[in-house]
This record gives structure tokens, C-alpha cells and sequence, in this order.
């Protein structure tokens, strides 16, 4: 008897552990067990698309290498020696045949990817038939085909030189639960090279994040080139290595986009901006005044003057020279963290308030609302931090995205003051926390934010926790979020990867997820991305992911 269950068991889990490890979970799919090979002679076929833009060429080109050459055993190496029997005498895959389907308007990945949340659409069909019969990816738009690509790519093993896959025939139909869902870099207190910033793009569109918060400038250094305003990098960059040139922008904001990914880019005002001092002293208070705990939260303090109306031309022409830069919509402003004893002892403030008659708080409204028209004028949807909302209550756009990244408790705040919500709460989804040991942290003990966040944590968030139907609606979606004040390039994807794929799956497949079954198929994606040089880490011993149910 208890043999048996031990064997039922033992089946059950042979089944639930995936032959196929997708990640994200496709919302539906229905697989066989039926192997298929896939064919050396394998090609991805677009000649039903006229005019096929040539990102998506590229990323077919992609497709076709990674499944030639990814030689990924099933989940590692070894495992797959026991699927020789099943894949021996299999039907081989030829050909994977790509279609748009009827009155879809052609448009490049980049262009769809681009595109307001609301308008997106990346939704994609696939189905591979166990006869060796052409296998079929549709989508109405070039977005969704990329996304299909992807999941296709996830679908083969490799195995003595065989690529294989054990669970045909597929169908999937898939969309996303949320149109956002991204991954926030800090790049200001540790400057990340261009090519870290490429190898990122690649692993998030591995697990379809299809947006790049770029956290880009802060107090400590402004590595950013903006045509018209080059004095910030020049004198605020850590290094003139240590700059992203507008080239390196351009050509950032195509890689993403040919990836299915969006940049939005973060001018983060008027706090977090000591270091435009450097270039403009006149526009900063209480530019490195000490100690800095008493006008910052960290190192060195300085925020803009927003009283002063000279800095708010300078912060509307700087957003208006940033927005051209950046195609995408959405556009984030900040406004976190901002220190009001640094404005009470600031006599230049004081006497501009003084003069205008107004409050602190009447002269940011001011201040933000010009920076909300500024946005609004060139078609950028604007993004804050929570504070904006809930400390300044200041007024802002009815469209503005709001990023609760306090405590997800705040969420519900926001959404009841009716704004949209990018689920970024440190208490979910900071990748640092637990670092530790950084300026202000109890010396000890623990920083604020211990513990560290494990990919279980925000695994099973859940995004909709306490609010009604209605309020759920502003849901957009989430991310993770590395801040970087102890990180660099050295431990860049260590820290990041495969946790942030687990935010991607939370809001690509939805809540609900089961960590016990999500674990064989994260070890998949941590595998891999290491496959393509992301050096994503062990969740744990090989032990355990060589026997699926040795270590449960
Ligand atoms: N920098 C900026 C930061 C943080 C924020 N904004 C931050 C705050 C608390 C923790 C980690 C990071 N370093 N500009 C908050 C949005 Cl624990």
C-alpha cells in the first residue's frame, strides 16, 4: 500500500515536472506526450508576411541560432539521457511558419512595443503538431510573433546532439494578465556599461518584461549626455567613460525595442538631484550641506530650488530635451524622498516663497504641474513615485502612473485616490534589500530592508490584495528594482537573475502560481540564460534539480 502511493506519487510528479519549462506559464496551453525532433535542416518561415520589418527578421534569424545552438539538456545536463527511448524513433519538426492574421497592419516589433499600455498587443497562437506537419505562430501584430518566438525557443532540449521536445502536440494561446511588467536599474550610483545594459535587455525578453525603467540619474552622478544640456554628464558623470552618450541612448532604445521592450526613462526631481550643482549651483539646495542626514536620506544632500521659477524653465526645457531622446510614452519624473527641512533652511527658498506669497507646498504643485505639461505636450504619459500622491498631495494628470514602492500596503491609498498602479514595493520587490550595511543602516544590526527578498516573496504577491473590482482596473502591473549603492557591474545579473523572471511570470500569467512547481522551471530559465552568457544563479544543490522530488 504504501509502496503504491510511493509510486503513484513518483508518477505524479514525473508528469508534473515539466518536459517543457515555460516561463512565463502561458495563460493556456494544452501539451501531449507525444516527442518530436527537430529537424537540422529547421527554418522559421515568414514568407506569409509581405514587408516583414527587419527587427523581426533579426529576431527570427535569433530564433533559429538559439534553438541550433542553446544545447540545453533538459533542465541540466544528464537529464536528458533518459528521454533517448522516447525521442528515437520521433517525427521531425521542418519548418515553424509565422502569419499576422487578417487586416493586421504590419508594424516593426519596436514600433508595437512602443506604444501606449493600452494599445498594446502581444497576444500569439502556437501550435506544433506531433506529425512533424509545418508547426504555426499567429498574432495580430509582429509584438505578439516575437513573444510567440520566444516561448517556441523554451519548447526544445537538447541531448547527444538531438533538439527535442517531449509534449507534442502544443497549443497555447497566450496574452498577459497585466501590460506592464518590468525591471527598474539604478544606474547613477554605480554606472553600468553599455554592454550590461544589452545583456539585461536580452535576459528580460527571455521571459517577456517588456519594459526598462531607467532609473538613470540621481544625487551622486548624472551619466545621461542630453543634446543642449552635455554641462550635466560633463561635470556630473563619475568619469567621461562613465556617460551615456546620446548614440549610446539611441542605440539602447533600439536594442530594447527590437526585443519587445520599452525604455522609460527617469529624471528623478526635484529631490535626488544634488549632483546638477555641479553644472548649476544656483539651482540646488542645500547642495552638500552636512550632515547630509538631516537634508537627504543618503549622501550628499541637494535638491532643486522648484520655488525659483528659473528652475522650473530649467526643468521643463531638460524634460522636453529627454523626452526626444526617448520614443516610447511613458516618462517618469520621480518626486520621492523629497526632504523638507533642506527647503525650511534654505534662505534662497525661503525668500522666493516669501516674495510669491505662496507655501512649500502651493510653489511644488506649481512645480509639478509644469513638469506634467511639459510631458502632456509631447505625448508622454507621466510617472511618479508614491509621495507624489500620498505625503505632497500634489495635483496631478488623471493618466499619471504611480509607482508604490514604500509598502504595498499603500497601494490601496493610491488606488482609491484613483491612479493607475506599477507595483514596485520594497517590501516585495527590491532586489538589494538585504545587501546591508550601506550609510544610516543600524550599524548593529540589519538595513531597513532586510530581509533579502526571495523570488518566493514576490512569487506569490498578489497584485489585487484588498482592493474592490473596480480599483483592481488600475492594476497596470509590476517589477523588480535593483538600486545599486552596493551593486555593480560585478554581481549584476547574480542579484537580478532568475529573481526578477519571478515578477515576469506574477504578471504575464497572473496571481496563483505554485512555487513547488515553479521551482523545476525557474532552474530551467537560470540555465538558460547562462546558456546565453547571463550569469543568472543556482536556486539550489544539482543535487536536487538532477532528482525533481529529492529535495520537496
Ligand atoms: N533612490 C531613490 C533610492 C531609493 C529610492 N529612490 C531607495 C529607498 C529605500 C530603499 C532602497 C532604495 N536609493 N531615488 C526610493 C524610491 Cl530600501
Amino acid at each position: 500500500m504504501v509502496l503504491k502511493l510511493a509510486l503513484l506519487v513518483a508518477a505524479l510528479v514525473a508528469v508534473v515536472s515539466p518536459a517543457a519549462a515555460l516561463w512565463p506559464q502561458p495563460r493556456n496551453i494544452t501539451t501531449g506526450s507525444t516527442a518530436l525532433r527537430l529537424s537540422p535542416l529547421f527554418t522559421i518561415s515568414l514568407s506569409s508576411i509581405h514587408g516583414a520589418p527587419s527587427d523581426l527578421v533579426e529576431a527570427v534569424a535569433r530564433a533559429e541560432t538559439y534553438a541550433r545552438t542553446d544545447n540545453l539538456g533538459r533542465l541540466v545536463v544528464g537529464r536528458g539521457s533518459s528521454d533517448v527511448a522516447a525521442y528515437q524513433h520521433a517525427k521531425t519538426l521542418s519548418v515553424l511558419e509565422l502569419s499576422l492574421s487578417q487586416g493586421a497592419k504590419v508594424q516593426s516589433i519596436t514600433t508595437e512595443a512602443q506604444k501606449p499600455l493600452e494599445e498594446r498587443d502581444e497576444a500569439y497562437t502556437l501550435s506544433i503538431p506531433s506529425d512533424g506537419s509545418t508547426a504555426k505562430l499567429t498574432a495580430s501584430s509582429t509584438l505578439g510573433l516575437f513573444h510567440g518566438l520566444t516561448t517556441f525557443g523554451q519548447l526544445w532540449y537538447e541531448n547527444a546532439g538531438t533538439i527535442y521536445t517531449l509534449s507534442t502536440p502544443v497549443d497555447i494561446e497566450d496574452s498577459p494578465a497585466y501590460p506592464y511588467r518590468g525591471l527598474m536599474l539604478d544606474t547613477a550610483r554605480n554606472f553600468f556599461p553599455v554592454s550590461d545594459i544589452y545583456r539585461t535587455l536580452d535576459a528580460m525578453s527571455m521571459v517577456k518584461i517588456n519594459t526598462f525603467h531607467w532609473h538613470v540619474v540621481d544625487s551622486q552622478s548624472f551619466p545621461l549626455e542630453v543634446p543642449g544640456f552635455t554641462d550635466l554628464a560633463e561635470k556630473g558623470a563619475y568619469d567621461p567613460t562613465m556617460v551615456y552618450t546620446a548614440t549610446d541612448v539611441k542605440n539602447i532604445v533600439a536594442y530594447a525595442g527590437a526585443r519587445g521592450i520599452d525604455v522609460m526613462v527617469e529624471i528623478d526631481t526635484p529631490g535626488h538631484t544634488a549632483i546638477i550643482s555641479q553644472a548649476h549651483p544656483e539651482f540646488v539646495a542645500c547642495a552638500q550641506s552636512s550632515p547630509w542626514s538631516t537634508f537627504a536620506n543618503e549622501p550628499p544632500a541637494g535638491q532643486l530650488r522648484f520655488a525659483d521659477p528659473n528652475v522650473t524653465q530649467f526643468t521643463t526645457e531638460l524634460l522636453h530635451a529627454v523626452a526626444e531622446m526617448f520614443p516610447g510614452t511613458m516618462l517618469s519624473t520621480g518626486g520621492d524622498e523629497l526632504n523638507i527641512p533642506c527647503y525650511d533652511a534654505d534662505t534662497e527658498t525661503q525668500s522666493l516663497l516669501q516674495s510669491s506669497g505662496q507655501t512649500l507646498e502651493e510653489a511644488l504643485n506649481v512645480y509639478v504641474q509644469a513638469e506634467q505639461k511639459t510631458l502632456a505636450s509631447v505625448g508622454k504619459t507621466p510617472a511618479v513615485w508614491e509621495e507624489m500622491v500620498l505625503v505632497q498631495n500634489v495635483t496631478l494628470s488623471p493618466d499619471t502612473l504611480v509607482l508604490v514602492w514604500i509598502s504595498s500596503d499603500d497601494v490601496k491609498a493610491v488606488a482609491q485616490a484613483g491612479f493607475k498602479i506599477i507595483h514596485s514595493a520594497s517590501d516585495y520587490f527590491y532586489l538589494d534589500c538585504g545587501g546591508g550595511g550601506w550609510v544610516g543602516d543600524n550599524p548593529s544590526g540589519n538595513s531597513w530592508c532586510d530581509p533579502m527578498k526571495t523570488w518566493q516573496l514576490s512569487y506569490t504577491f498578489d497584485p489585487v490584495a484588498n482592493l474592490t473590482a473596480d480599483e483592481a482596473k488600475l492594476v497596470m502591473g509590476g517589477q523588480h528594482l535593483l538600486w545599486t549603492e552596493q551593486s555593480g557591474p560585478e554581481n549584476l545579473d547574480p542579484i537580478v537573475w532568475p529573481r526578477a523572471a519571478s515578477s515576469a511570470e506574477l504578471f504575464w500569467s497572473g496571481p496563483g502560481g505554485n512555487v513547488t512547481s515553479a521551482l523545476p522551471r525557474l532552474h530551467d530559465v537560470s540555465f538558460r540564460m547562462r546558456q546565453r552568457g547571463v550569469n543568472s544563479i543556482n536556486l539550489q544543490p544539482l543535487w536536487c534539480a538532477l532528482r525533481p522530488d529529492a529535495c520537496d
